[in-house]
């Protein structure tokens, strides 16, 4: 269906123009919320046209032009990318994995505000992060009375559209039309100490509204578009993921045979990227069925697990898929829209449901120590990677809080157990299970010290292992305190030596 049909709202019909005319409304200095949500449903127009006229801005020699720049979480080159190539980021909150902004964020040159994704509502309604001025937002379709058909992701677009004085859609006709009624927006929110529980206690259940409201004398600009969601095609799982998928798998078994999970797990939640997929794989290829996922992403493992009726259902806030991943979910649509809810991320992520349903929360690591803290965002300990995301979401409030890594980094030459994290994302209070290609370490019940000889023995690499063991065994011989003994002059030793060598 052409974006023409899509727009239904009369009102809003003689507000269509094209994105350089919307993108000419932006002001610098400004807080701007974008729809988008790890790679999906962001707008494929306006940050382009703006960031073209930042460029032309520039090159006259006026002041910086620079806007805040608020998402549910990652977008696409055509967001993140161009904005900040154009250095037209002042602030940018609370999720991204561009390679510019990572660097822009590195070099000092942008300010970043990594908040737990299901936090960030409540954050913005409770004002301290300023006024949201525009909100531009992807949406598949406009109804008649100006409510919203949300695209790919609802992220934070509720919020948005609540906050922002003037809005500014993109309708666009690649989004499939069959998504209308896949989502669930929910209306009952609210801050403390107004809020009351709410009621999910399956992710199957539905608890709101298919469409986003949207008052239509709030809507300065309506911009067609017609561009796929761009996200890179999935690496076939390598020899390491269906390691870590394997030991995992055996995992879940052995808990089933101790009645510690049912036959049918708990509702997972997985993080995206390779090795989450390749559990998904694993899932799909052994005896389970009708399993349940309350979750942050619909990645392409978990449309393949819907398909083989190995998931029943998947609850999230957003799809992260592969070109082919996304022509079999266009295909297929009125199958999967009977199987996916699509919620807002303060619901999909929300710390009250995650607890209630007691999921079972897999997401990756950038490194863990020996004592079980993990940090999952910061290189060495100062350079930014992504951002912690939904994985503290579900990490510290989940029921079993797996991390999943390759047991090295770099050809060897970083091992991801450490005598110290260089920086805490998760602590040892939220690690329950750690996963190499070595092994899996049960954490479960552990004193420090314990956890210490379960990490490096199931899941450091054999290169590493008898330093650390070293390290270890020299803490305990320290004279220090004993409940979580370190080398405080030597903790960090390792970071150091790959600064200085380019080796651990
Ligand atoms: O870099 O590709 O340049 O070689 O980090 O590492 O092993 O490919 O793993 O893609 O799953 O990412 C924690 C970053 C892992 C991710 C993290 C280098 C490594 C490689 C990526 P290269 P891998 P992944 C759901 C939940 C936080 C957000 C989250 C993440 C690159 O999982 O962002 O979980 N998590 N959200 O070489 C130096 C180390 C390293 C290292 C890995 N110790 N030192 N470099 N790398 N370990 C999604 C959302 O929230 C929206």
């Amino acid at each position: 269906m052409s974006a023409e049909k899509r727009i239904r709202c009369e009102k809003l019909k003689n507000r269509i123009m094209s994105a350089a005319d919307a993108a000419a409304m932006i002001p610098p200095g400004i807080n701007v919320g974008m729809s988008g949500f790890t790679g999906a449903g962001y707008p494929k127009a306006i940050p382009g046209a703006l960031a073209e006229r930042i460029r032309r801005h520039n090159a006259e020699g006026k002041p910086p032009f620079r806007i805040s720049v608020w998402t549910g979480a990652s977008t696409a080159p055509e967001l993140d990318g161009v904005l900040a190539e154009v250095d037209g980021i002042e602030r940018r909150l609370p999720f991204q994995t561009d390679p510019i902004c990572r660097d822009r964020i590195n070099t000092g040159k942008m300010d970043y505000v990594d908040y737990h994704l299901s936090e960030v509502s409540q954050y913005a309604w409770s004002g301290f992060l300023g006024k949201m001025d525009i909100a531009v937002i992807e949406v598949s379709g406009i109804r008649e009375d100006g409510s919203l058909i949300p695209s790919s992701s609802v992220g934070n677009n509720k919020t948005w559209i609540e906050q922002a004085d003037r809005i500014i859609l993109e309708v666009n006709d690649q989004q499939s039309a069959g998504l209308e009624g896949m989502h669930d927006v929910y209306y009952g929110t609210a801050l403390p100490p107004h809020r009351q529980p709410i009621m999910i206690t399956h992710p199957a259940d539905r608890i709101g509204d298919a469409y986003l409201a949207c008052p239509p004398e709030k809507v300065i600009a309506v911009v067609k578009t017609s561009a796929a969601d761009r996200n890179s095609p999935f690496k076939e799982p390598d020899e390491v993921s269906k390691r870590i998928a394997s030991h995992i798998l055996n995992f879940f078994h052995q808990e089933i045979e101790a009645g510690r999970l049912p036959a049918e797990l708990l509702p997972i939640q997985s993080g995206v990227g390779n090795i989450p997929n390749a559990v998904l794989n694993g899932l799909d290829a052994g005896p389970f069925k009708n399993l349940t996922a309350f979750t942050e992403v619909i990645q392409d493992g978990m449309l393949a697990m819907l398909k083989s009726g190995t998931l029943a259902v998947a609850s999230a806030t957003a799809f992260s898929l592969s070109p082919k991943a996304l022509e079999e979910l266009n295909a297929n649509i009125d199958f999967y829209r009977e199987r996916i809810i699509l919620r807002q991320q303060d619901i999909s992520n929300h710390p009250e449901l995650v607890r209630r349903l007691g999921i079972i929360a897999m997401n990756g690591l950038i490194e863990a120590d020996i004592y079980g803290n993990v940090n999952s965002t910061h290189i060495m300990g100062t350079r930014m990677m992504n951002g912690i995301g939904g994985s503290g979401d579900f990490a510290r409030n989940g029921y079993l809080s797996i991390f999943v890594s390759p047991s090295t980094a770099k050809g060897g030459a970083i091992s991801a157990i450490v005598p110290m994290v260089s920086h805490v994302d998760h602590t040892e209070h939220d690690v329950k299970i750690i996963v190499t290609e070595q092994g899996l370490a049960d954490l479960r019940g552990l004193s420090p010290r314990q956890r210490a000889h379960e990490i490096i023995d199931k899941c450091a690499h054999p290169d590493f292992k008898p330093a650390l063991m070293d390290y270890f065994e020299r803490s305990q011989a320290s004279g220090r305190g004993q409940h979580t003994p370190h080398l405080l002059e030597e903790a960090l030793s390792w970071h150091l030596r790959f600064e200085a060598e380019g080796h651990m």
